[in-house]
């Protein structure tokens, strides 16, 4: 039966995109003049000219706040490198601009539009609203949100917290912009209440990352500094738009190429970023052609990746073999390593014919790009959600780590493995124990230092937390930013999945979908975001977070707040953990409000790496926190205290005949659930979102044509799952692939369609069929 979500928003459908859409060609290169001038733009439309000076001056300088865009690093000074003094990138720029918008909304809003109404609205159009000025509050029953005094607001959610039947039955979701002080306030409410439900954006994220290199190096983080991008002589990118996503990636990599590097390139988009990149900040970037990046661009299928990996390692153990000691470094891998006889007999029998189909690449392709590993003296492997977000996600990751182990490519200058994060702080989060399994020695810290004692028995992550609700065990969902409707998969399930709760509660900065798909009662909790000042008793104050290369720093807000009912997040929980607990409580929840560095003393004294936090944090850059493979190629994490080959079976998706794999991905214009407009500029495609990017000759073979509207219908198991009425477009994707974006094709990813091991949604590999769309199949809701 089909299934179309029952509440999808008519907006995504109805409004008039189907109609302003336009076609243009794919571009070869990124950033440059135009990046510079839609960011202006931008920024002017949602701040007014003051104010975007005054923002864009601070952002990612020392005496500003970071940015709240990607986690790509700074330059350190520590490094030997130097700040520009525009050290952000055209979609940082954008982050920036819609949190720092003069829109509000605020109660006069709420009381022009009921909940049911703002349910039939897309995440553009709310997010467009403005920002969150004061507490509202959705009583049962009732049909808008009205205003709600704080205090209120949070004795409802302890009353609510203290009725449950079991702890457990509460939900504590955090997205990856919540400052470490405050994840670290979060996390122990949680546990200070008795769950470690704590699931994050991070388990849809690079969860397969961590639980693959967790196994392999024994620490589920990368192992580089930019420092090492810049040395290195050979760059791979894995599975990663870097021109979108984390386009400040892009002048590392073209500094690195004017060392010499070479950069090998995977993915089954020719996106711009990967071809060419003309630096906004020098003269050649902005007139000239720009400079060529990838050297070698591989076009593999989604989640081809194992198999292409497997066949370049086939490729160096048989070099190897031939010629002992030239392509294996067996210092490293005979004193730092174990499992690489099971690896290496593994891909030797690799069958080659599975790889062509898996890949879809010529094969003197791959033998030239084992060529370049094999001559390559300092290598950095980077991959993001192209590697994360398939079913054998980890095994895939792990691959990658076997390249680097037989090479000694971990813990040397100019080398090693990079995880390219998401969100700014999500990494950061994860050091401070957000996560709902956090290993024995970190509770036990825990306890020691607040003389409590939390849970032992592991929570639920985001998939087992959507399964809770739907089944009635999880019944209080209270979230710390994010987009939990929107972001996770199989939109419909969850969205009755939220309705089934007693209570959900959203500390935001912006309205988005997951506030209006409520359970019996809901909250919106209106917080400071990372740009703006937040004040204590006449008082400025600094949070911190860590990059993705493990750097941790402070961030100071710089802008008026937009409202003066605005909470910081430390003080929301912080007073939260008062209700609930009360005065005397052995955690000094009351304190943590006007005291960050109390809060940061406790971090001192219970997460591993932090001593002398306070003082650390105020260095210019920070401190880096330790990272024994990066720092002195120990790896000690591991289960035989080496870093760990790992022997995988060939895996890829299986595709019936007349079907497509299907990638969720990001537009040049959006963050995550986020939409900052409708250009997704560097693919060519222009004043719509609902598109499906399919090969031409697939399109044929299909019998459709560029331009047709159809119906997705994704095939899982029993049921089907349809998103209706998108655009054909004709495009230059890997054979058999398709691609359309997040949030909109959510409704299509299965629940339980996982990575192995790591439970990551697999949004980048859906069995669908195209369907000519049916004349009705707009009109749902
Ligand atoms: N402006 C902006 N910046 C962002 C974000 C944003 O939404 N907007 N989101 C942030 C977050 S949370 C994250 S996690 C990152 C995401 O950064 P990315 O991982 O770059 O994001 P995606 O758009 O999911 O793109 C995945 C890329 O992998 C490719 N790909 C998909 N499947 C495969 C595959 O099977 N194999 C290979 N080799 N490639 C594949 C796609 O073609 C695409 O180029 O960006 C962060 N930065
Ligand atoms: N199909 C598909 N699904 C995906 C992905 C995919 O590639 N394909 N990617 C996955 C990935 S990588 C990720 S990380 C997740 C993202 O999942 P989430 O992190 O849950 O989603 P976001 O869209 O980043 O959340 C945006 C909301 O955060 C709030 N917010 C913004 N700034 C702040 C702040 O400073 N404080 C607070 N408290 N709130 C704030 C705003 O209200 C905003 O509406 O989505 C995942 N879902
Ligand atoms: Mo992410």
């Amino acid at each position: 039966m089909a299934a179309v979500a029952r509440n999808a928003p008519r907006e995504d459908f109805d409004d008039d995109s189907e109609n302003s859409l336009r076609i243009g060609e794919p571009k070869q290169w990124a950033a440059g003049i135009p990046g510079v001038t839609v960011s202006l733009r931008r920024s002017w439309e949602q701040m007014g000219a003051g104010r975007t000076v005054r923002t864009l001056r601070l952002l990612n300088q020392r005496s500003g706040f970071d940015c709240p865009g990607c986690a790509w690093p700074e330059p350190r000074e520590a490094d030997g490198e130097h700040r520009k003094l525009a050290e952000f990138c055209e979609n940082g720029a954008k982050a920036v601009a819609e949190e720092a918008t003069k829109r509000k909304a605020g109660a006069d809003f709420f009381a022009a539009h009921s909940v049911e109404e703002l349910a039939g609205k897309s995440d553009y159009w709310l997010g467009q609203q403005g920002r969150l000025t004061e507490p509202m509050v959705l009583r049962e029953g009732a049909t808008h949100y009205t205003p709600i005094a704080w205090d209120e607001a949070f004795s409802l959610v302890a009353g609510e917290l203290r009725s449950l039947a079991h702890p457990g039955e509460a939900i504590f979701y955090t997205s990856g912009r919540t400052s470490n002080e405050a994840a670290f306030v979060y996390q122990l409410l949680a546990r200070g209440f008795g769950t470690n439900n704590l699931p994050d954006c991070s388990n849809m994220c690079h969860e397969s990352s961590g639980a693959a290199l967790t196994e392999s190096t024994g620490i589920g983080k990368g192992t580089v500094s930019l420092a090492d991008v810049h040395e290195a002589d050979l760059i791979v990118v894995i599975g990663q738009n870097p021109g979108t996503n984390h386009p400040r990636m892009l002048s590392a990599l073209s500094k690195a190429k004017d060392n010499g590097a070479k950069v090998v390139a995977i993915n089954p988009l020719p996106e711009a970023g990967l071809l060419r990149f003309k630096d906004p900040q020098t003269v050649r970037g902005v007139l000239g052609k720009g400079s060529p990046l990838a050297d070698e661009f591989c076009q593999v299928r989604l989640g081809g990746d194992l198999a292409l990996l497997q066949a370049v390692g086939n490729l160096l153990v048989s070099w190897e073999d031939s010629a002992p000691g030239t392509v294996l470094d067996r210092d490293f891998v005979e004193g730092s390593t174990d499992g690489y006889a099971d690896y290496a007999k593994q891909v030797r029998a690799l069958d080659w014919a599975e790889v062509d189909k898996a890949t879809g690449l010529a094969r003197e392709q791959i033998a030239r790009v084992a060529g370049m590993i094999a001559r390559s003296r300092r290598t950095v492997y980077c991959w993001a959600m192209g590697l994360t977000q398939h079913k054998h996600a980890v095994p895939t990751i792990r691959e990658v780590a076997n390249l680097a182990l037989m090479r000694g490519m971990i813990g040397k200058p100019g080398a090693g493995l990079c995880p390219v994060r998401g969100h700014s702080n999500v990494q950061g989060d994860r050091t401070m124990g957000i996560w709902e399994r956090m290993p024995e020695s970190f509770l036990a810290a825990l306890d020691a230092e607040f003389g409590i004692t939390v849970p032992r028995e592991h929570g639920w992550d985001v998939v087992e937390a959507i399964r809770a609700m739907r089944d009635g065990k999880g019944k209080v969902f209270f979230a710390v930013g994010g987009n939990f409707a929107s972001a996770t998969p199989d939109t419909e399930h969850t969205e009755k999945a939220l309705r089934n709760c007693s209570l959900t509660v959203h500390v935001s900065t912006k309205l988005n979908r997951s506030h209006v798909v409520t359970g019996t009662r809901a909250l919106i909790l209106p917080t400071l975001g990372r740009t703006e000042r937040d004040v204590w008793q006449g008082t400025e104050r600094f949070v911190t977070v860590e990059d993705s290369m493990s750097a941790v720093h402070a961030s100071h807000g710089a802008l008026a707040p937009a409202s003066e009912q605005l909470l910081s997040e430390v003080a929301i929980l912080s007073r939260l953990g008062t209700a609930l607990f009360g005065e005397d409580h052995p955690v000094p929840w009351a304190r943590f409000e006007g005291d960050y560095d109390a809060i940061r003393d406790h971090i001192a004294a219970v997460v591993p790496g932090c001593e002398d936090y306070n003082a650390r944090v105020r260095e210019p850059d920070g401190f880096v926190l330790p990272n024994p493979p990066r720092d002195s190629r120990e790896f000690t994490g591991t289960l035989t205290g080496k870093a760990r080959f790992a022997a995988s079976e060939l895996e890829y998706p299986a595709v019936p005949e007349g079907r497509l794999l299907l990638q969720t991905m990001r537009s040049h214009d959006q963050y995550n659930t986020t939409i900052y407009g409708l250009s997704d500029r560097y693919r060519g495609i222009e004043g719509g979102r609902r598109v499906v990017l399919v090969h031409p000759a697939d399109i044929a073979e299909l019998g459709f044509a560029d331009g047709d509207l159809v119906d997705l219908v994704s095939e899982w198991g029993e049921g089907v799952r349809r998103a209706p009425r998108f655009r054909l477009v004709s495009y230059p994707t890997a054979r058999g692939c398709a691609a359309a974006y997040f949030p909109e094709a959510n409704a299509l990813v299965p629940l339980d369609a996982v990575a192995d091991t790591s439970n990551t949604p697999a949004s980048k590999a859906i069995v669908i069929r195209l369907e000519a769309a049916s004349a009705g199949s707009g009109s749902a809701g």
